[in-house]
């Protein structure tokens, strides 16, 4: 059976997620605590980056939320979530890439914002880079409900798992009301409902959010030793007694 490793509230693991409802895969669900089992040697041999996701799919491994959406289309193509037209194609990249390369590193410094590194500029460009964002999504939507056309796409998959959480992380979304109908219809879908964050999970992923640059600064130092002790398989290594191993804290 498909496992993946993820955590609930993880940016890059919920796509996955949602991915394997929208497909209505058999899947498990195997959580990692990332105050630490990230770097348990287990946990390296699957993914010596020491992030989830990871996908697991018999001896196949998958690390990386964009590769392993692009492993569930590949060998599930049913339903499917890739449009067929070059330009469609290509929309559903560009929306992918403009979501984490741009909006979410915008986002996640004005999520911080208040730590001693960050000076006014940053966070007045992180506002701009962040609202530029948006506006060029809502323009993305300009004639069709969902950006690649009238069925969900891995554009959704990924945008649809962080657009809907701005207005909870204090970005107001009133200027883009193309954007605000499309998260509102992708918050009626099953899948959506499913993966929904409780209200105390989402105060306490801000709250973490706000020390997360201390939290990193702590992970880089912790993945650093853990890479000193470890050696990366020549082979990868597929999860076979993950459950026991890995607990979720919450
Ligand atoms: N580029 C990776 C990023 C994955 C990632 O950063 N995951 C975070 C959770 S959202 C993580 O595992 N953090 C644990 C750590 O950095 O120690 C992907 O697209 O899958």
């Amino acid at each position: 059976m498909l496992k993946l490793c993820y955590t609930r509230p993880s940016i890059y693991a919920r796509p996955v997620w949602l991915a394997l409802l929208e497909k209505q895969l058999p899947f498990e669900l195997i959580p990692v605590d990332l105050g630490g089992a990230q770097f348990e040697p287990d946990f390296l041999a699957l993914n010596p980056f020491g992030h989830v996701p990871v996908l697991v799919d018999g001896s196949v491994r998958v690390i990386e939320c964009l590769a392993s959406l692009d492993y569930l289309e590949a060998r599930y193509p049913e339903p499917s979530l890739l449009p067929t037209t070059p330009q469609a194609i290509a929309t559903v990249r560009m929306v992918q890439e403009v979501t984490f390369n741009e909006l979410l590193p915008a986002v996640v410094q004005l999520l911080t914002q208040g730590h001693q590194a960050q000076t006014h500029r940053d966070i007045e460009y992180a506002h701009t880079r962040t609202h530029h964002t948006l506006a060029f999504l809502e323009n993305l939507l300009h004639g069709s409900t969902y950006f690649a056309g009238e069925h969900i796409t891995l554009a959704e998959i990924v945008a649809g798992t962080v657009i809907p959480r701005l207005p909870a992380w204090g970005v107001d979304l009133t200027a883009y009301p193309r954007l605000r109908r499309w998260a509102a219809a992708l918050a009626w879908r099953p899948a959506w409902r499913q993966i929904e964050l409780t209200p105390a999970e989402q105060r306490l992923f801000r709250r973490q959010m706000r020390v997360a640059p201390q939290l990193w600064e702590q992970r880089r130092r912790q993945r650093i030793t853990a890479w000193q002790q470890t050696q990366i398989p020549s082979v990868p290594r597929a999860a076979t007694p993950l459950a026991s191993t890995f607990k979720d804290p919450a």
